[in-house]
């Protein structure tokens, strides 16, 4: 979908805390609640294990280089990042303060931007289609958001909490903090075709598995706080939680194929008291050039990695 004709002026387009709250109260349709109830009974299932430290040997590392900066609003704690139809979109956290913000990605000035209700904290985001999906941290909704209008059109429920968001092809995939990666194919339960067929075939699918968990694993141990994510190339880039480390995941076995040391990005001068930590990996489809920011930072940079011995 294009976004170049409906462009809309940030005052109309912000959505009244009032009616965000009116619309996560309505109940979410049948084919969600399928969607809660498989990721709800997943989870249970799992039995997790937990590390602390990231091991450094064996798995290849890089060093990020910088190649290219942009400026980048500091009033986003950054939580959510995506490059999608020439426009940056932005999620930031906090109660009281989480929003969503689109920018132009050639000349970062502001599109559109709404306000979460104060209840709410924003976490990962992602676009498929006409649909923007953006988690909230313990509140235990995934909400569906129209990305022109950025109003919210439908909630999915989930237990446990929400950390990053990505998605590739219609497959969505969550992170929640631990070492889980939560995979939800939509294409089998989010059909907009409402015919006799299309419920039948819901119905059907109701016995087919929509939600796949992998454990991430770092040389056999559990990677733990995998917090903002990007589909890459056929592997899940995420940020590893108060580091300066972005793991590369292999999707299928859940291994960490590489580590990436972001460190260094933000100079000394760019830091002031409250920034943050390094979160927010996108990968500009144009291009196929990734690029990273953090929380209350400046800038963003687009990186290359070179291989550290
Ligand atoms: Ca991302």
């Amino acid at each position: 979908m294009s976004l170049g004709a409906k462009k809309l002026s940030p005052d109309i387009i912000t959505a009244p805390l009032t009616a965000l709250i009116l619309r996560l109260m309505k109940p979410a349709p049948p084919l969600l609640r399928f969607l809660l109830l498989g990721v709800s009974l997943s989870i249970v299932c799992l039995q997790s294990s937990r590390g602390d430290e990231i091991p450094t040997d064996s798995v290849p590392r890089y060093r990020a280089i910088v190649t290219d900066v942009k400026p980048f609003p500091r009033e986003n704690f950054t939580q959510g990042l995506e490059i999608s139809e020439g426009e940056l979109y932005v999620s930031s956290g906090l109660y009281g303060k989480s929003a969503v913000r689109v920018y132009d990605w050639a000349n970062m000035t502001r599109a559109r931007e709404a306000a979460l209700a104060p209840q709410f904290f924003a976490e990962g985001l992602t676009r498929i289609d006409d649909k923007l999906y953006l988690l909230t941290w313990r509140e235990g909704r995934l909400l569906v958001l129209d990305p022109l209008s950025l109003e919210i059109q439908a909630a999915m429920g989930y237990q446990g909490e929400g950390w990053g968001l990505a998605h590739h092809d219609q497959s969505l995939w969550l992170s929640d903090g631990s070492q889980r990666l939560i995979r939800l194919d939509l294409s089998k339960s989010l059909s907009q075709d409402h015919s006799q067929d299309a419920l039948q075939q819901s119905k059907a699918a109701r016995n087919t598995p929509t939600v796949t968990i992998i454990d991430v694993t770092l040389e056999g141990k559990p990677l733990k706080r995998l917090n903002e994510l990007e589909w890459v190339e056929g592997e899940l880039w995420a940020n590893i939680w108060q580091t300066d480390t972005i793991a590369r995941i292999d999707p299928d076995s859940g291994q960490v194929v590489g580590l990436i040391d972001a460190s260094n990005l933000l100079s000394p001068e760019d830091r002031l008291r409250d920034t943050d930590v390094l979160n927010g990996i996108a990968r500009d489809p144009e291009t196929g050039k990734i690029w990273v920011t953090g929380k209350r930072w400046p800038k963003i940079f687009q990186i290359i990695l070179e291989p550290t011995d």
